[in-house]
């Protein structure tokens, strides 16, 4: 796995790879380079079997402020020509490499994400947030809609009617209120931010990674499925679970009245 990009922090504890977004001067704005960076880092964690939980992150006082605007604008004045939707399939590779990979990926989001940084946020599997965390879909702030996926997920996890209230208004929502919209799965005191993650990555980088993988393609299909579909595919990944090492050594360990040990096999 590489390590030495300008503008993340790379960091592996065990099967947890830290990526941290390090921009902090502008509360990790994301301009070409990051995203790039972004993109590259994720699918070789993607691919990486060491890698068992991915956790991402911003360095500094913040999750990400979207977006880098100054850059954005330096590129039109600069003459830059091209559709804006040609620069969004580059966040697209990112937040689809996310959500395919088949493995968990945990947002740690401390302070403020907005823009497109916070709908790479909601792109990942799981939210923990910090009780200082500011959630701000601020696209309509400027007169833009939300991307990088954030038309998809944001109905999806709180609901149309929250989500149009969240679009259109572009207004903050607070750690605590976004865990009680359901918006982030956890808030927790500051002080203890850091432990959570790492307690939460550390444990699901010890859990059955083939199952994780297998779970995440059945949860993210049914919102496009019917039930009877669902249904079927839950057979299909149900055939590919039960061969797995780890289901079989479970197993064992029930009977055998020991705790299991997942090797993500
Ligand atoms: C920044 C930024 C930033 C550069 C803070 N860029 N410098 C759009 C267009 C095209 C294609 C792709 O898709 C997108 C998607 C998007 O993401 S659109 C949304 C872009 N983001 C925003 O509109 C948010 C802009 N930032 C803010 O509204 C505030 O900075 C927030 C609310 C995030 C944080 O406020 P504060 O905590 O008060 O911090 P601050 O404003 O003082 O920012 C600290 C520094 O970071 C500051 O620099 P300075 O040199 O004055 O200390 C800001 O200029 C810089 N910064 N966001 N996106």
């Amino acid at each position: 796995m590489r390590t030495d990009f300008q503008h993340l922090l790379i960091q592996q504890d065990g099967g947890v790879l830290t990526i941290t977004m390090n921009r902090p001067e502008v509360l990790n704005a994301i301009n070409e380079t990051l995203l790039a960076e972004l993109a590259q880092a994720v699918e070789a964690a993607a691919q990486d079997e060491a890698v068992r939980c991915v956790v991402l992150t911003g360095a500094g006082r913040a999750f990400g402020s979207g977006q880098d605007l100054r850059s954005l604008d330096e590129g039109r004045a600069g003459g830059a020509t091209g559709k804006v939707s040609e620069h969004l399939q580059k966040y697209h590779r990112v937040v689809l490499t996310i959500r395919t990979m088949p493995k968990p990926v945990l947002a740690a989001v401390r302070g403020v994400a907005a823009g497109i940084s916070c709908n790479i946020a909601l792109a990942c599997d799981m939210r923990i947030v910090a009780d200082d965390a500011r959630f701000i879909e601020a696209f309509a702030r400027i007169g833009l809609v939300p991307d990088g996926g954030g038309g998809y997920f944001l109905p999806r996890l709180v609901g149309v009617g929250k989500a149009m209230e969240l679009a259109m208004l572009a207004d903050e929502v607070s750690g605590p209120e976004a865990e009680r919209i359901g918006l982030v799965n956890k808030c927790v005191p500051q002080a203890e931010f850091e432990v959570v993650i790492a307690e939460l990555a550390q444990r699901l980088a010890k859990g059955p990674t083939r199952a994780y993988g297998l779970i995440k393609k059945l949860i993210y299909t049914s919102a496009e499925s019917d039930f009877e579909t669902s249904l079927r595919l839950e057979g299909e990944l149900q055939d590919i679970a039960i061969e797995t090492e780890d289901h079989q050594n479970a197993v064992a360990a029930f009977l055998q009245k020991r705790p299991p040990e997942y090797r993500g096999r």
